[in-house]
This record gives structure tokens, sequence and C-alpha cells, in this order.
């Protein structure tokens, strides 16, 4: 979180996390298509052609007034691939909210363990725990014929009571409602730490 208070800019940080492949690009690209393009910015997206995204993505959208401040949500995706670790958590340093992506492809439990617990070590080194901000959970991919049951992937994951949302991303569906959750929760907890 960062105010500036000159412009009486409430700056939220939103990181989609995940394993690669599992859409956090995507939800990227839906809401920067449906939002009205007065209040957000380029979607900015460092990629190569062999691999979908080197770095990261990078999105910016406006909301209405929060105690006087205009919040600026700034929404970014990690790289899934392994071999990107210190790119993702430089991404993460300084999140207020978290969204992970799963990816509810048969073959995809693992990866997406491996990537839960990637991410819980990151808050780690940032002393912080998954339950200290805000943490939702999107089950992507729900179109796919084959997908994996969802409390198989609560339990695989020990979410605990985490909230969930199932997408299919690439149609748009379920993508604002895990953005709206997220954001609620993010300012909710940002307005308790200023009072
Ligand atoms: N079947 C299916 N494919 C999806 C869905 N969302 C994204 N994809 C596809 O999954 C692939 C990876 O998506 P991308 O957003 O680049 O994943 P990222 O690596 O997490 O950023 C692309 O081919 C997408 O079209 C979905 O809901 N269902
Ligand atoms: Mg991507």
């Amino acid at each position: 979180m960062f105010i500036n208070w000159q412009l009486r800019e409430l700056n939220l940080k939103i990181v989609y996390y995940g394993p690669a492949l599992s859409g956090k690009t995507t939800n990227l690209e839906q809401i920067y298509a449906k939002v009205n393009p007065k209040r957000r910015g380029e979607l900015v997206s460092l990629k190569t052609q062999e691999d979908r995204t080197l770095y990261f993505d990078f999105l910016q959208i406006e909301l209405g007034k929060i105690s006087g401040l205009t919040p600026k949500i700034h929404l970014y995706t990690v790289p899934g691939q392994t071999y990107y670790e210190a790119s993702r958590k430089l991404v993460l340093r300084g999140a207020d909210g978290v969204v992970f992506v799963a990816d509810s492809a048969r073959d995809q439990l693992r990866a997406n363990v491996v990537s839960w617990r990637n991410l819980n070590s990151h808050l780690k080194s940032f002393d912080l725990s998954i339950d200290d901000i805000p943490v939702i959970v999107q089950f992507n991919k729900r179109d796919l014929p084959n997908a994996l049951p969802t409390q198989l992937l609560q339990k695989s994951l020990r979410l605990n009571g985490k909230p969930t949302f199932n997408a299919v991303a690439m149609d748009g569906k379920g993508v604002f409602d895990t953005l709206k959750a997220t954001i609620g929760r993010v300012v909710k907890r940002v307005q308790k730490e200023m009072r």
C-alpha cells in the first residue's frame, strides 16, 4: 500500500500467483477488455515468444473514492515456471492481496501444490503468513471435461476455509467475482489499518 497524499491516491497491489499456464494473464486480459478505458491503464506484458510470461503483466485500474482517496489498483501476474523464482519473489513483494489461480487440469494437481507451497514460503520470507494478507483462490479452467474436483483441490492445498471462486477465465467467467472479492478484502484491511 502506498498513499500519495498530494494526489490523494491510495495505491494497492494485487498479485495473481499460480503455476505456469493456469490462466493468470488471461484474467488480466479479461479485466482489461471489460473495464472502462477511462478507468484503466494499458496492459503491459513483458514476455518472449517461446513462453508467454517472461517476467510479469501489469494493469492499473481505478475505483470510486474511499475515505476521500482514489484507489488505484495495480494488478500483477508472476511467471509460473519454476526457474523464475527470483522474479516471482520480486513481484510478490509488497502485495496487499493475492489471487491464487489454480489450474483444474487433471495433470496439474502437483503443479498447483508446488506453487501454493512456493507462495507460502515467499510470504514467510517477508515475515508474512498466508493468513496475514487476503488470499483468494480461483479454480480456473472449470470448463475442462476432466477437471479436478474442487474438493480435491481444496484438500490438497489445505485451504482451510479460504474463499474460492470457480472460473473459466478464457470466457470471462468468474474473473470479476474473484477480483471484486479480492479488492473488497484488501480495502477492508487497509481501512482497518488506517483507523
Ligand atoms: N480450457 C481453458 N483454458 C484456459 C482458461 N483460461 C486460460 N486458458 C488457457 O490456458 C493457457 C494459459 O493461459 P495464460 O493466461 O497464459 O496462463 P498464465 O501462464 O497463468 O499467465 C492459454 O492457452 C489460455 O487460453 C480456461 O478457463 N479454460
Ligand atoms: Mg502469464
